[in-house]
Formats: C-alpha cells, sequence, structure tokens
C-alpha cells in the first residue's frame, strides 16, 4: 500500500488532556511468561487494584483475544509473530489514549516483545517477567493443557515443544513460586508510581510491594 495517500488525523484532544483528566499516565504492561505462570491472575488483581484507585484500564488477555480480533491465527512463529504485531499495536493506541493497557499474553519471543517495545514511547513499555519454572507450570497446570501437550495432543505447546525465551532487561522481574499473585501486583503498583505513571502510593501499600 502506498502510504504516501494516507494522511495522519491530528486529534483534537491530545493524550495529554486525556491523562490530565484521568490523573494519571497511559503506559503499556506487559506480562510475559510460560503458561501457567500466573500472568492472567495478576492482570486481573493489577487491574482491580488501579481501578480501585480510579484508573482506566484495559486488559487484553491472550486467550480471549484469540477468540475474536485474533482468531484467525494459530501458534507457529509467524503467527505468534502477527498475534503479538497486533496486540501491540492496539495496546498502543489504548496507552495513547491515556489508559494503562495489561497484557498478558506467553510472547514467548523476545523479537516479538522488542519490536513492541520499539514502536512504544520511551518508558512506556513496561515488560514484566512473569517467572516460574516450567515443572511447577506444568504442576498447576491450570488448564489441562500440560497434559494434553506431552501427550502429544497439542503441537507447539510453549515450553514442551516450542520455546520460551527468557527477556534479558526486563523492567520487573516476579517469582511467582515465592510471591503471591496479590504480592505481585502490589510489586508493578509501586514501579508504576516510583515512575510517577500512576500517584504514588499511601506507604503502607508501597511497603507491602518490598517484603
Ligand atoms: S502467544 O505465544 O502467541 O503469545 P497467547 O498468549 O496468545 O500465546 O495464547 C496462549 C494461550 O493459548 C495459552 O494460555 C493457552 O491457554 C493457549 N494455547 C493453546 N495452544 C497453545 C500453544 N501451542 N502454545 C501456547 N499456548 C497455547
Amino acid at each position: 500500500m502506498n502510504k504516501n495517500h494516507l494522511i495522519f488525523q491530528s486529534p483534537v484532544i491530545s493524550r495529554e488532556n486525556k491523562e490530565q483528566k484521568n490523573r494519571h499516565q497511559g503506559a503499556v504492561v506487559w506480562l510475559t511468561g510460560l503458561p501457567g505462570s500466573g500472568k492472567s491472575t495478576i492482570a486481573n488483581l493489577l487491574e482491580a487494584a488501579l481501578f480501585k484507585k480510579g484508573c482506566q484500564t484495559i486488559i487484553l488477555d491472550g486467550d480471549n483475544i484469540r477468540h475474536g480480533l485474533n482468531s484467525d491465527l494459530g501458534f507457529s512463529r509467524s503467527d505468534r509473530a502477527e498475534n503479538i504485531r497486533r496486540i501491540g499495536e492496539v495496546a498502543g493506541l489504548m496507552a495513547g489514549n491515556g489508559l494503562i493497557s495489561i497484557v498478558s499474553f506467553v510472547s514467548p519471543f523476545r523479537k516479538h516483545r522488542d519490536s513492541v517495545r520499539a514502536k512504544l514511547r520511551p518508558g512506556e513499555f513496561i515488560e514484566v517477567f512473569v517467572g516460574c519454572s516450567l515443572a511447577e507450570c506444568q504442576k498447576r497446570d491450570p488448564k489441562g493443557l500440560y497434559k494434553k501437550a506431552g501427550l502429544g495432543k497439542i503441537k507447539e505447546f510453549t515450553g514442551i515443544t516450542s520455546p520460551y525465551e527468557k527477556p534479558l532487561r526486563p523492567e520487573i522481574v516476579l517469582d511467582t513460586e515465592r510471591l503471591s499473585a496479590g504480592q505481585c501486583a502490589v510489586r508493578i503498583l509501586a514501579y508504576l508510581a516510583s515512575k510517577k505513571i500512576i500517584p504514588v502510593l499511601r506507604s503502607r501499600m508501597a511497603s507491602k510491594g518490598h517484603k
């Protein structure tokens, strides 16, 4: 397509107008980790805490988005690239409109995550590595998918027959074998407050995040 014939439309209500109204900045909190590592649980607790503080948020969850917007995509490397590209675009649009997008996707490939980061403003992409050993994820197996993958019923399953590449320099590392999901959410809140993306937390909450 010839992009010379596309003229960017500047909005009358700016991002800054929206951020001022919301009393926080737009941002993308990107949770990455093995299936069963705890991403969705943390995403929901984080959203509930932000909601309570009056923040404007959206959760973009891999399983849900694959039922709609990305229902045409599978789990090959190229489909996962497109999955992440699209959701990076959506999350960026939301952040550019003053929302905090909480993205919960396995997003196993470093290159795909890095290309989302590269398209956003410095500091806008907050990569959160939801760390959990494969053995523990297999033990948890909340959706029974590791069992199916082990029986050869799911092809290219992350952690079993498809790789997971840990982030090299994530903004936040969470160990969900040592911390509860609530403690993980508080760590993310504390980070957002420390970067002035959300208003500074009251000391009791902030200290809970740094035990
Ligand atoms: S990603 O790798 O492209 O980022 P995404 O987060 O959208 O994955 O979807 C992962 C979810 O799809 C998992 O939580 C799991 O429930 C389901 N799933 C089904 N097949 C696979 C597979 N082959 N690999 C990983 N997850 C799968």
